[in-house]
């Protein structure tokens, strides 16, 4: 049997702010006749994934959704800068991509409200933000309510914004991590579902420290995607994260997973 051909390369569009496409543009992406396969399993979730940067995240989900551990279907990749290197990746892996770049638009309500109008076109039952940089409007995280997830480079509530690693460092503390949660108008400060710690080493400066971060950012993120996609996950009563339908009143911590957990 000759080997299965690598996806064509997908095409990225830039969006103009006068025309957001319409119809719908998941009509043109390269993935959703999967779906349609007769596989006896669940289709799988699509899922819009926002980056602004290099896409190790993104990259970890296209990896579980390529190797069958993820029950997901990347069905475009945004960004808000062109330069972003997600982008290449997304289009390696025969994703659509597209670019909506905030400096097209005179605010923040009319960037956003063009950016729902994109995500919304793919019809995504969860929208990742993955490395996204921009601080997203009260309206915007209200129309993604309980479907829309962020992995933050700090063990919330600790260090909210930017130069997490840096602060870490400057504070002399013994662990920093990450931590995904849901997002809410609150900026980083929505009910967290799962962290993961790193020891500071004596010696570590910001850019050693955030590569050993994003280590178990890459196990972090797929894990509760997968849970999200699973149905297993829902953002419930009273803004807390529900998994299996227990309510975490806080983060679960990814070194004390049970088998079942991680089943
Ligand atoms: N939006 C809301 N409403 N709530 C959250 O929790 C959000 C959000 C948008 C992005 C990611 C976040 C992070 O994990 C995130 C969480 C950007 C900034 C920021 O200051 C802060 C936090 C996060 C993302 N952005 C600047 C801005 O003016 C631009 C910085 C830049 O372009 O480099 O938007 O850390
Ligand atoms: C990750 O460390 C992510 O947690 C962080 O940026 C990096 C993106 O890396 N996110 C933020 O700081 C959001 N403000 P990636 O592009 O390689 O996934």
């Amino acid at each position: 049997m000759s080997p299965v051909p690598p996806p064509a390369p997908a095409e990225t569009t830039t969006w103009a702010p006068d025309r957001i496409p319409d119809p719908h543009p998941c009509l043109a992406c390269p993935q959703a006749p999967v779906q349609t396969l007769a596989t006896g399993n669940p289709p799988p979730l699509p899922i819009v994934v926002l980056i602004s940067g290099s896409g190790s995240n993104l990259q970890a989900l296209i990896d579980g959704a390529t190797d069958g551990s993820l029950p997901i279907r990347i069905a475009c990749v945004i960004a808000n800068r062109g330069d972003a290197y997600g982008l290449e990746r997304a289009r390696r892996a025969g994703i659509g991509t597209q670019v909506l770049s905030h400096k097209d638009f005179g605010d923040r309500k009319t960037f956003d409200t063009a950016l729902m109008a994109l995500i919304d076109g793919f019809q995504p039952g969860l929208v990742v933000l993955a490395g996204f940089m921009r601080i997203l409007t009260p309206d915007f995280v209200a129309h993604y309510q309980g479907r829309l997830l962020n992995i933050h480079p700090s063990l919330l509530p600790k260090y909210r914004g930017l130069h997490t690693h840096e602060r870490a460092l400057a504070a002399r503390e013994t662990e920093h991590g990450a931590t995904v949660h849901f997002v809410t108008a609150e900026l980083d400060g929505g009910p967290a579902i799962l962290q993961a710690r790193v020891s500071v080493a004596a010696d570590d400066d910001a850019s050693r420290l955030a590569a050993r971060v994003l280590v178990q950012e890459h196990r972090l993120y797929p894990q509760v995607v997968r849970w999200f996609a699973q149905g297993r996950l829902e953002l419930g009563p009273n803004d807390l994260p529900r998994l299996d339908g227990q309510a975490l009143a806080e983060p679960l911590r990814l070194d004390l997973l049970t088998p079942d957990q991680l089943a």
